[in-house]
């Protein structure tokens, strides 16, 4: 398995298995099947309300001898209720509680948004707390410390455009070491990517597959469908592979990790399998071409009306 290489030269698996969605009563199995197929890398957060599941799962694998814990990587990331040096230690311990496990190898910051303690989910403008009353830089401090206490190896970030990674790292003089962010053939993010290629920001693909499971309610009517999409679907039959195998291995090629969900054990083999294919120079230029700057997950839930956070302060 393709590795990512950080300074210290831990090494995280490219490809990981996504866990949002991934409904309690499927999760455990989901998991568990995955280790046997040979999936070591999964990403997982506080907020999909399914990590004391995944924990059983891994913790039950462990046990059981299918896989060692130095041979997993595990992901999680601080929700934005726990923003702030000192929270951010209740948000990693809660975190590391439910997956039974004494360190994560990757701690992200989820979103540059701030949440009152008590807030799930934002319906409100009083849910919010501004950036000016818990800046990012305090809960980066708070993450830095997950490090040197032993909590987490190795610390980044989600959902951050450049700005807000410049503003991070000259307010704290800190880099994070990863970005996860939405990446596929119509959301490539080149500018992200050449950004955090030249300061050593490795980065992760997120929804690689389109995220097609979200609930109606957050999609657009005129949602495009990835894996029916005609240029995908085309390389898939001349490479005799899935249109998501093509998704996963175009985001693996450009050199980001990637992390599709799927509780379903023929899709987690072929997912996993996708590693095998080989696009060419030929698929790759015709992928590239699909760019549409087209997010799935737009972050509207952040800008409600009232709210200190706007699309452009995410994205601009
Ligand atoms: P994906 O793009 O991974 O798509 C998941 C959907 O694709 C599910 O409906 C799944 O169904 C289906 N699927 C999986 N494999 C196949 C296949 N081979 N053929 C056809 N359909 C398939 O969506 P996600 O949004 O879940 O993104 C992946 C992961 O990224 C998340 O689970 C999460 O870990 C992370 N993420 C992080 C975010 C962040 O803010 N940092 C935001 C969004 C995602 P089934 O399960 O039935 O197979
Ligand atoms: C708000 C959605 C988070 C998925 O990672």
């Amino acid at each position: 398995m393709e590795t990512l290489k950080f300074k210290n030269n831990d090494e995280m698996p490219m490809f990981g298995l996504g866990t949002w969605k991934s409904d309690k009563g499927e999760v455990y199995k989901a998991v568990r099947d995955a280790i046997i197929i040979g999936y070591k890398h999964f990403d997982c957060a506080w907020v999909y309300e399914n990590e004391s599941e995944i924990g059983d799962a891994l913790s039950d694998a462990i046990e059981n001898g299918d896989i060692k814990r130095e041979e997993l990587w595990i992901t999680s990331k601080l929700w934005n209720n726990r923003h702030g040096k000192e929270q951010v230690r209740t948000g990693i311990e809660e975190s590391l509680k439910s997956l039974k496990l004494d360190y994560l190898d990757l701690y992200l910051i989820h979103w540059p948004v701030s949440l009152k303690p008590d807030v799930f989910f934002p319906t409100k403008p009083e849910d919010f707390v501004s950036l000016d009353e818990n800046p990012l830089a305090e809960t980066w401090t708070g993450m830095i410390k997950c490090v040197e206490e032993g909590l987490a190896k190795h610390i980044g970030v989600s959902n951050f455009s450049i700005k807000n990674l410049k503003k991070l790292i000259t307010n704290t003089g800190f880099k994070p070491e990863m970005n996860q962010i939405e990446m596929h053939p119509m959301l490539q993010q080149k500018d992200v990517m050449n950004y955090c290629m030249s300061e050593n920001i490795h980065l992760t693909a997120y929804s690689p597959l389109g995220s097609m499971d979200r609930i109606p309610d957050s999609k657009a009517d005129d949602e495009p469908n990835l894996l029916e999409h005609t240029v995908i679907v085309k390389i898939a039959e001349k490479n005799n592979c899935t249109p998501a195998q093509v998704l996963i291995k175009w985001a693996l090629q450009r050199g980001t990790a990637v992390i599709p969900k799927s509780t379903n054990r023929e899709r987690l083999k072929q997912n996993f399998d996708a590693q095998n294919i080989n696009l060419s120079e030929n698929d790759m230029n015709e992928i590239a071409k699909l760019d549409k700057n087209y997010r799935f997950l737009k972050g509207d839930f952040w800008a409600i009306k009232g709210s200190p956070y706007s699309l452009e302060f995410l994205w601009g």
